[in-house]
């Protein structure tokens, strides 16, 4: 079996203690972080297809989740780049009623491998939270949210219409992704950006900055 392979099975398998030492094995074998990361994330929408064809139930989801955080870890370092903070400050979240944050989070690494300073707000975020912290950070230059379920995108409709009502919007700009969102609802709802992925994100992050 490939190292890939065994990576995808073992964030599969939920198998949190083994899956850094794999990561850093394969890191040491040569192979690509961006690589590694695509065989987990892989693995996640396995692990996705099983929880919706009744295979398997939430704690399994969990523990996959728990697995792939850990080797995300040990694939940190080898992802980020950039000097921190340089580019401006991003406030990130995942929008209120949504627990997911594996995406988000892999959006917040790149961000700040582009070379901003990210203020993370977690996961469940309520519209008026990105409202104050940007309030409290005037220089904030982009606002990012995810919503990663069907039955939250209205909750990222309302914060983009929260956010659109602001004193401040003008000075700031709002990008919104996550599996369910399209370009078409981001148009829709009045964000600035969408982009389907982590990578592109920071790239987008790039440019609307700039
Ligand atoms: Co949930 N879950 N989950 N879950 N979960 C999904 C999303 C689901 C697709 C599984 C399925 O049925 N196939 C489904 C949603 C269906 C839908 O919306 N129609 C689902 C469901 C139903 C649920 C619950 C309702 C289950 C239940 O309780 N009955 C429940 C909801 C809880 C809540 O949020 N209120 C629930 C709970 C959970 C866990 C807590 C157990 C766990 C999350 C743990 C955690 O995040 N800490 C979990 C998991 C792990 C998943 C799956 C299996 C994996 C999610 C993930 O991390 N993917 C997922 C199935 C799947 O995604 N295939 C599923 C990997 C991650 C890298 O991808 O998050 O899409 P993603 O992020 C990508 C892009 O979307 C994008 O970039 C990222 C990296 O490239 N992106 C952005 C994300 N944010 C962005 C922002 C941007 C730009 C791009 O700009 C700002």
């Amino acid at each position: 079996m490939s190292k890939l392979q065994e990576i995808a099975d073992t964030v599969i398998a939920g198998k949190a203690k083994l899956i850094g030492g794999l990561v850093q094995e394969a890191l040491d074998e040569g192979l690509g972080a961006t690589d590694i990361l695509n065989s987990m994330i892989g693995a996640m929408d396995v692990v996705g297809e099983r929880f919706k064809n009744n295979e398997i139930f939430v704690p399994e989801m969990l523990v996959a989740a728990r697995a792939m955080k850990k080797g995300v870890e040990v694939l940190k370092p080898h992802l980020a780049t950039g000097t921190a903070g340089a580019a401006g400050k991003v406030v990130i979240g995942t929008v209120a009623g949504d627990l997911h944050d594996i995406g988000k989070n892999l959006v917040a690494m790149m961000i700040e491998s582009a070379g901003f300073e990210v203020i993370d707000l977690g996961v469940d975020v309520p519209a008026e939270k990105f409202v104050e912290t940007v309030r409290a950070k005037p220089d904030t230059k982009i606002v990012a949210c995810s919503a990663l379920l069907t039955t939250t995108m209205p909750a990222l409709r309302e914060t983009v219409a929260t956010l659109n009502e602001q004193d401040f919007r003008s000075g700031i700009k709002v990008m919104v992704g996550g599996a369910p969102i399209t370009q078409a609802f981001a148009d829709e709802i009045g964000a600035d950006a969408y982009t389907a992925d982590a990578a592109s994100a920071a790239q987008k992050a790039k440019e609307l900055a700039a």
